[in-house]
């Protein structure tokens, strides 16, 4: 007897999008049509209720005081640390810690483990498909210490040759900076087999999740990545709030990235010495709000259940695809086989932020650019893209509109 096909749990897009109140938002004549979900995804009521209710009446400082409030506003920003490990499948809560979000996450890594273990020769290995956020702070790392950065390079379709791995990782590979998903393109990368091949060399690998965490099921130890950052206001949850991962073994063994209160064991004029992981990395009082407001978000979402979601945005990001490119004068960037969230595109002879601009005033947002990934559109031979991006509370019909709209846009521009 044959197993029967897993079929997609039951998904009431209709439903879940009453959860978000932004979604009713009309721009002038038309309904909003929100396609900017890899830059800032919207939040549910839950997410909003719950930083509304931890103001109204839980708020006080962490870790300070000895009275109610200050007990209570700990609670929760310590049960918020136990829900994203649980989130990530961490081994332990004290290897989250709370930063401003993905880009403080990558700098914090950069800068405090970059200082400890980055020597002259020593080489860090970036993909062409990275965000600035990924790029960047690698080039000042590198810079101070003397290291050098090389990179994974794609095919036209935007997957990575992972064929130039064998001359790229060598003894002198300290660390491995990968996106887990391409915000400009969609690209899902393979992860768990560049880490495997990189702690091969005795690299240590950084993945930036900001992408994918809103798309993917993530599982930390799985992946065997060391560490692991995201941001909270693409999942669902408030912006200026993010979580670094780090395996604790190496987190212990790296110094501070900012310093000040609650960061420290005991402090004298002639020497000061540091609390343990994570306090150690969460100088100063820290966004309570947000750290609340990112659990309510992955409750929410695990309430839906990631199957359901994962199917509905396949058959969106299909749907999209199938319409946009049959649009004469369309071509889609970014081809992968393994592809999440994002549709990248150009228009003959249509700058794409004309395209942007004219979508707008239909009221349907994307965004377009560079995405903060020039090298990618440079290997690409691009000034940018249009992107629409996807999330769970899109709707086919949506995808139909935006198709209908960039026929309009094409007869515009002749
Ligand atoms: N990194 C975000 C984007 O891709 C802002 O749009």
């Amino acid at each position: 007897m044959t197993t029967p096909a897993p079929t997609a749990p039951a998904f009431e897009v209709a439903a879940v999008r009453e959860d978000f109140p932004i979604l009713a938002t009309r721009v002038g004549a038309h309904p909003l049509i929100y396609l900017d979900n890899a830059a800032s995804a919207q939040k549910p009521r839950a997410v909003i209720d719950a930083i509304s209710d931890y103001y109204s009446a839980r708020h006080a400082n962490i870790h300070r005081g000895v009275h109610y409030l200050s007990a209570t506003a700990t609670d929760a920003y310590d049960q918020a640390r136990v829900t994203v490990a649980q989130f990530l499948h961490a081994a332990e809560p004290r290897e989250c810690i709370f930063v401003r979000g993905a880009t403080e996450a990558i700098n914090l890594v950069a800068s405090a483990w970059g200082r400890a273990n980055l020597r002259p020769g020593d080489e860090i290995l970036l993909s062409t498909l990275e965000h600035h956020a990924n790029i960047v702070p690698w080039q000042i790392a590198a810079e101070a210490a003397g290291a050098k950065i090389k990179i994974i390079p794609i095919n036209d379709q935007g997957e990575l040759l992972l064929d130039s791995l064998d001359a790229l990782l060598t003894a002198r590979t300290k660390l491995l900076a990968i996106t887990h998903v391409s915000n400009a393109l969609g690209t899902v990368v393979s992860v768990r087999e560049l880490i495997r091949r990189a702690h091969a060399v005795g690299a240590v690998v950084l993945v930036d999740g900001a992408q994918s965490v809103p798309h993917l099921p993530i599982d930390v130890q799985d992946l065997d990545c060391d560490f692991f950052a995201f941001s909270g206001h693409k999942l669902f949850g408030p912006t200026g709030i993010g979580v670094l991962y780090g395996k604790a073994a190496l987190l212990e063994k790296m110094p501070p990235y900012q310093s000040g209160g609650d960061m420290i064991e005991r402090v004298t004029f002639e020497k000061t010495t540091f609390r343990s992981i994570p306090e150690r990395f969460e100088a100063g009082t820290p966004h309570i709000s947000g750290v609340v407001g990112l659990a309510a978000a992955i409750r929410y979402l695990a309430k839906l259940g990631h199957a359901a979601l994962a199917a509905h945005e396949q058959n969106l990001l299909a749907h999209a695809t199938a319409a946009v490119r049959a649009i004469p004068g369309v071509r889609i960037i970014g081809e992968a086989k393994d592809k999440v969230g994002v549709l990248s595109f150009v228009m003959d002879g249509i700058h794409p932020h004309d395209i942007a601009t004219i979508l707008d005033s239909e009221g349907i947002a994307i965004r377009a650019g560079h995405h903060c990934a020039q090298p990618l559109m440079q290997r690409l031979g691009l000034t940018g893209t249009a992107r629409a991006s996807f999330a769970f509370y899109n709707t086919l019909a949506e995808a139909d509109r935006l198709a209908a709209t960039l026929l309009k846009v094409k007869k515009m521009f002749g």
